[in-house]
Parts: C-alpha cells; sequence; structure tokens
C-alpha cells in the first residue's frame, strides 16, 4: 500500500492557514482519500497547555523554555504520524518545525540552536507558504489576542520563513479570494499525488 502525503501549511499568523488546511481535508476525504487534520501547537496535551497559557498570556517562560516546549509537542505525537502516513493516511499539518524556528529566531535566538531540536523529525513532502503581508493580516478578524501578533515581530518571523523555503515549498497568495486559494492549493495537491504514485520516496527526516 502506498503511504500517506504529509502536506504542511506554514506562515504568518492570521493567513488563512486552519481554513485552508481545514477545506483540503474536507475536500480529500470527499475523494475517498483519507486524510487526517493535525495543528501544532497541539494545545490538548499537557505540553500543549503550557504552551497555551504562554500564548495567552498567563503564564510567564523564557524564550529558550517554550522553544523546546513547542519542539517537544512536536515529538510526542511523532510516532503516531509516521504509523498514520506507513498506514496510508494523508496528513495535513497546520504548522511545524518551520513555525518553531522562524518565531524563536524572530526573538533573535540563534537561527542553529532553533533548528537543533527539531533535527530528525518527520520531513514534510511540499510545504504550502500562506502568504500575506503583516499589514494585511492585522486587518483580519481577531488579530492581536495573542503574544506574537504584533506588526514588527510578524514582519521579522515572514523573512525568517523566507530563509527556509527550498522546492519543496509553494508560495500561495494568501489575500486572494478564499476559493481561488483552495482551488489552487487542490491543484498543488494533485501535482504532489501524481509525483509520489509516480515514484514513491521513503519519510525523509527534517534537517539531517
Ligand atoms: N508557534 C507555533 C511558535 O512560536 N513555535 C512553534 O513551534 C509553533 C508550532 O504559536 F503565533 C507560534 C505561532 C503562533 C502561535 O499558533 C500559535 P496558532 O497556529 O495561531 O495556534
Amino acid at each position: 500500500m502506498a503511504r500517506g502525503l504529509f502536506i504542511l501549511f506554514e506562515g504568518c499568523d492570521r493567513s488563512g492557514k486552519t481554513t485552508q488546511s481545514t477545506r483540503l481535508v474536507e475536500a480529500l476525504n470527499s475523494q475517498g482519500i483519507r486524510a487526517k487534520l493535525l495543528k501544532f501547537p497541539d494545545r490538548t496535551t499537557a505540553i500543549g497547555k503550557m504552551i497555551d497559557g504562554y500564548l495567552t498570556q498567563q503564564n510567564k517562560l523564557s524564550d529558550e523554555a517554550v522553544h523546546l516546549l513547542f519542539s517537544a509537542n512536536r515529538w510526542e505525537v511523532m510516532e503516531q504520524m509516521r504509523a498514520d502516513l506507513e498506514s496510508g493516511t494523508t496528513l495535513i499539518v497546520d504548522r511545524y518545525a518551520f513555525s518553531g524556528v522562524a518565531f524563536s529566531a524572530a526573538k533573535k535566538l540563534d537561527f542553529k540552536w532553533c533548528k537543533a531540536p527539531d533535527v530528525g523529525l518527520l520531513a514534510p513532502d511540499r510545504v504550502f507558504f500562506m502568504d500575506i503581508h503583516p499589514d494585511d493580516a492585522a486587518k483580519r478578524e481577531g488579530y492581536g489576542d495573542e503574544i506574537y501578533e504584533k506588526r514588527e515581530f510578524q514582519i521579522e518571523v515572514r523573512v525568517k520563513f523566507f530563509t527556509m523555503m527550498d522546492n519543496s515549498w509553494s508560495i500561495v497568495d494568501a489575500n486572494k479570494d478564499k476559493d481561488e486559494i483552495h482551488r489552487q492549493i487542490m491543484a498543488l495537491t494533485s501535482k504532489a499525488f501524481a509525483k509520489h504514485n509516480e515514484a514513491e520516496s521513503p519519510i525523509k527526516k527534517l534537517w539531517t
């Protein structure tokens, strides 16, 4: 049986990742493709609850400590992710280690240090970068509720994302109409499946 694909959505806050990743999972399921949505941080676990408390400014943590918690929050589900992929389930993931590095490096933590705890995690097959200028994101509903939703900081985060891109990334203009973005994402996903069905590659590891 073919393994599932690992498709990741990354981007700055309020770029529409959650909307588009949810729509993609629904569309794939309706086509009979088994797909599951995962979101990082997963705020439901014990580690996730500490992260949530930090993001909503109920508890304080050092930049280094919260960075490591975000990473641990991925490692705690890694074996489940591998099992899902190997059993043929496609994973659609809303944020991952690239967010981890972009946000912490934007706080001026050392870039190499930021990558280290996530080395060896499963690597995505394709990354869709939902690109929106922070000035446009700021106009969206609910912006500013959490600790990182500040213009200057988000501009820094966006720059950090750009330094990590390779040819497995596609940049999606997140300022477009939602339906148009969905169609573009469906086209990109079909291409990824076609390539995968032609020559299935083993699941790679991140930054090794
Ligand atoms: N974030 C997210 C990080 O700082 N590091 C990480 O590793 C991850 C996964 O958490 F501002 C930040 C990005 C964002 C915040 O994310 C919460 P959501 O997608 O808004 O829940």
